[in-house]
């Protein structure tokens, strides 16, 4: 019956966005290839994120020799060997030209002979402060398409975030998690680890119109600007007879927007005094989120505008952001808005 039949129908990522690739006749496969290639990085990511607790004993990465006995070299080898495997990853599929890693301070243009048509804009491994005490972490990534044939440049990735293809996280928790996203809604898919393979777990993601959970750093709050005060002091004193709201911060970007995509509720990373652009990444960490958020109902907003409508002037650029329920990010647009 049913439940057989679907257990051994298995609706691999590969499988599923092959169909997706289908309807577009004239498509030649290459972005299939191209997220084979992110697929093979997180899987690796995953494995070496799996070992990391006992990186002392049998060495990060199946290496036999230990060198990084120290806790900073052994977070920091973890950040720079996941770096190291997507870069690879997404040059040798030969589908890329443009790519921009939070770890690389340039943007590496990839070398003719093994050039493509995407552009990928990643964060190999987020939240990297989480993984000595086996907290989740992630990959962030975004895909855009080269302008035109022209020899690729920077403004080639200084695009807004709504031109983006597609967008991504792996999550590495409890289970090992992708979503995705190409632009026709957002679906889930958890790492089989006996078959090594990602199958579709949560098909459609909508995300709930109202959330009962708000996630911010909040020992930032003597720094916050109005609204966002006013936000999260609604959250926990409600005027208006509603229940108050939980709050559940991880600190880790990718479980924050998972746990807000899944359960709904919203994600704050504000300006403060301090940091006037906030702490989060526009290429890598805010466009794919926001992207995500959209595709599955709800928003995403800097303070000042849609936040996929930015158009960064520096790769490494940064802003405010806040994601989640449709109805929350709502409020907070409506108290920006009487600000002005
Ligand atoms: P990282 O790239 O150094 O790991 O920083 C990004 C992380 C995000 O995952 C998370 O949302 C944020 O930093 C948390 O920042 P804070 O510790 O200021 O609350
Ligand atoms: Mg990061």
């Amino acid at each position: 019956h049913a439940a057989d039949a679907h257990r051994t129908d298995l609706m691999t990522i590969t499988r599923f966005v092959l169909n997706e690739q289908s309807k577009y006749p004239e498509s030649r496969g290459d972005f299939s290839i191209l997220l084979s290639h992110i697929v093979l990085g997180c899987k690796f990511v995953c494995s070496v994120v799996n070992k990391a607790g006992l990186a002392k004993i049998i060495g990060l990465a199946g290496e036999t020799n230990v060198q990084a006995s120290c806790r900073g070299e052994e977070q920091k080898k973890l950040d720079v060997l996941s770096n190291e495997v997507f870069v690879k990853a997404l040059v040798s599929s030969g589908r890329t030209c443009i790519l921009v890693s939070e770890e690389d301070e340039e943007a590496t243009f990839v070398e003719p002979s093994r050039r493509g048509r995407y552009c990928v804009v990643f964060d190999p491994l987020d939240g990297s402060s989480n993984i000595d005490c086996g907290v989740s972490i992630g990959t962030i990534f975004g895909i855009y398409m080269v302008k035109d044939d022209h020899e690729p440049t920077l403004d080639d990735v200084l695009q807004p975030g709504k031109n983006m293809l597609a967008a991504g996280y792996c999550m590495y928790g409890s289970s090992c998690t992708f979503v995705l996203s190409t632009g026709t809604g957002v679906n889930g898919f958890t790492l089989d680890p006996s078959l090594g393979e990602f199958i579709l777990t949560h098909p459609n993601i909508k995300i709930p119109k109202k959330g009962k959970i708000y996630s911010v750093n909040e020992g930032n709050a003597k720094n916050w600007d109005g609204p966002t005060a006013k936000y999260v002091e609604k959250c926990k004193f409600p005027q208006d007879g509603s229940s108050s709201k939980s709050l559940r911060y991880i600190g880790s970007m990718v479980a924050d927007v998972h746990r807000t995509l899944l359960y709904g509720g919203i994600f704050l990373y504000p300006a403060d005094k301090k940091s006037p652009n906030g702490k989060l990444r526009v290429l890598y960490e805010v466009f794919p989120m926001s992207f995500l958020m959209e595709q599955a109902g709800g928003q995403a907003f800097t303070g000042k505008q849609r936040a996929l409508d930015l158009v960064p002037a520096k790769i490494h650029e940064r802003s405010p952001v806040f994601l989640g329920s449709y109805d929350e990010v709502e409020e907070i647009k409506a108290l920006y808005a009487a600000e002005e």
